[in-house]
Formats: structure tokens, C-alpha cells, sequence
């Protein structure tokens, strides 16, 4: 199905998660970042609404695609800030400024990792956050989000 509503929603991937499905299955799981991001799509195109995707390894790239968001809006942000989440007031403080709704979603469960993965910059600022739900936390996130924006 072509977008029908103007609707639309950014979905955020950090450092390292373009590895996905090359490194680590036991942590993070055999699917590619590409097929993630096709579900996504499909998903979002089923709902007739826009998506796009955007990965970087780069802290400084992702706080300006965040910044892009003043001149051509999003209705909802899902975002992994992968090992920013634990590092990055930068990308908090772009959140935070150009406040868009967004779910914070992590593959693995950070509560049952190394002490250091348990604390977020994020989580405070998240209308939820989902973890340890593999792949499926980012379809969970988009379902919501689907449903939140399609309703207001
Ligand atoms: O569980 C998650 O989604 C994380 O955000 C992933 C981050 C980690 O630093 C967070 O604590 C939790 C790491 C992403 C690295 O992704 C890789 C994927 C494949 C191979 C190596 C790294």
C-alpha cells in the first residue's frame, strides 16, 4: 500500500548495529540491519504510512539528522542509541529539543548485562523503552507508534 496518511517515523540505529547479523548472534540475533529495516518498511507501508532509516557510527551525524527533524518533521522516533545510550548527553539534549515522541529499543536486555549498560540517558525522555525482545522490539515499538500517531 503507497502512504495514505502524512503520517511518518524516523527510525534511529547507533554505533556498531550495522554488524548486525555479521558478529555476536548470541547477543543481538541473525538478522542483518538491512532485513530489520525492510520489515520496517513493509510494515509502515502495510499501515500506509512514511518511514525512513537512518544508521550511523558517528554521535555528531545522528544529533544532525535529529536536527534535520526542525525542517522536515517525523511524527514519532524509534531509536536504539546502542552504546550511546550509556555515553551520550549530546543526543539526549537533541532529543529532548526537538521533542518528538520516541521508544527507546534495545535487542538484548541491558539489565542482564554488565552494570554499566544499565543506565540510559534515554529512558527518563522515552514514552517507553523495550529490551531484550530481539528484533521484535522494533515492531513492537513501530506498532505503537502506528497506532498512537494514525489515532491523534
Ligand atoms: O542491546 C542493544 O540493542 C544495545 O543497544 C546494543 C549496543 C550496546 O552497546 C547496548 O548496551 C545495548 C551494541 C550494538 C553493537 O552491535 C553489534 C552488532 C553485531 C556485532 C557487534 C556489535
Amino acid at each position: 500500500m503507497a502512504q495514505l496518511s502524512s503520517k511518518s517515523v524516523l527510525v534511529l540505529h547507533g554505533p556498531n548495529l550495522n554488524l548486525l547479523g555479521l558478529r555476536e548472534p548470541d547477543h543481538y540475533g541473525s538478522d542483518t540491519l538491512e532485513s530489520i529495516n525492510n520489515q520496517l518498511k513493509q510494515h509502515a507501508d502495510d499501515a500506509g504510512i512514511g518511514i525512513d532509516t537512518f544508521q550511523s557510527n558517528h554521535e555528531g551525524e545522528l544529533v544532525e539528522r535529529i536536527h534535520s527533524l526542525a525542517r522536515a518533521p517525523v511524527d514519532f522516533i524509534i531509536i536504539n542509541p546502542a552504546a550511546f545510550t550509556h555515553t551520550s548527553v549530546a543526543l539526549r539534549d537533541a532529543l529532548s529539543a526537538v521533542k518528538i515522541p520516541f521508544i527507546e529499543v534495545h535487542l538484548s536486555n541491558i539489565y542482564a548485562r554488565e552494570s554499566f549498560r544499565h543506565h540510559s540517558y534515554f529512558s527518563d525522555l522515552a514514552v517507553g523503552v523495550i529490551s531484550g525482545l530481539g528484533a521484535r522490539g522494533y515492531s513492537l515499538a513501530l506498532n505503537y507508534a502506528i497506532n498512537t500517531i494514525t489515532r491523534a
